[in-house]
């Protein structure tokens, strides 16, 4: 309807949590139920920044470590306005990481050597190992003391579908709260 805006959804958590799968889940319902929805994912990697992000990951680049957190910043920089334009038409935006993310695997980067030699065969891109991931966990679990954002936790260890419904809900009730409210700052 005229005047409402979208909400602004986001899915974070540490890897193979099931972001990706909820988040399509996530958008396909909410359009088939007749409501504007779109689908991003952070790093957005077709993007030339998102390129650049893509080869360090696979660990075809090296690039020093404050640098590729300004580029993580810069890829979701090159969204924010159409993000902002789609959620100010009315449209709500499943965001499948974002600077969450970007906080929390930066400053997860400080593991001691020990702890750094300990890494196993969790994937093959950089970051992909538990004791790197349990320290994502606990700096989301930092980040989520800002009252200021609506956080809900969600048990990723259920099925895909009970999950899905948790969360088809849970955005649903988002949508109503924030649709006359004003677009805010992540943020200053
Ligand atoms: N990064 C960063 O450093 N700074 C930043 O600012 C940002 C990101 C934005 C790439 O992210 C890396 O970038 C990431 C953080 C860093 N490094 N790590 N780790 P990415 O999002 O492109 O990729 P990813 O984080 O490695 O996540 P993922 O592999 O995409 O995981 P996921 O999306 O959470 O999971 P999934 O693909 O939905 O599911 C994984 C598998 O589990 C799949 O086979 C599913 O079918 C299965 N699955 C899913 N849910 C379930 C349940 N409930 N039960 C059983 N099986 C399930
Ligand atoms: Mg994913």
């Amino acid at each position: 309807m005229a005047g409402r805006r979208g909400a602004l959804i986001v899915l974070e958590g540490v890897d193979r949590a099931g972001k990706s799968t909820q988040g399509r889940r996530l958008v396909e319902a909410l359009r088939a139920d007749g409501h504007c929805a779109d689908l991003l994912r952070f790093p957005e990697r077709t993007t030339e920044i998102g390129r650049l992000i893509s080869s360090y990951l696979v660990k075809e680049k090296n690039l020093e470590d404050h640098a590729v957190h300004l580029l993580f910043s810069a890829n979701r920089w090159e969204h924010v306005p159409s993000m902002r334009e789609k959620l100010r038409q009315g449209i709500t935006l499943v965001v499948d990481r974002y600077a969450f993310s970007g906080v929390a695997f930066t400053s997860a980067k400080d593991l001691s050597p020990e702890e750094a030699a300990e890494r196993g065969n969790f994937g093959n891109e950089r970051y992909e190992n538990s004791s790197f991931q349990e320290k994502v966990l606990q700096s989301f679990y930092h980040l989520m003391k800002d009252k200021t954002l609506n956080w809900k936790t969600m048990d990723a260890s259920k099925s895909i579908e009970d999950l899905h419904r948790e969360i088809k809900t849970i955005a649903e009730e988002t949508m109503q709260e924030v649709q006359n409210k004003p677009l805010g700052e992540l943020w200053k």
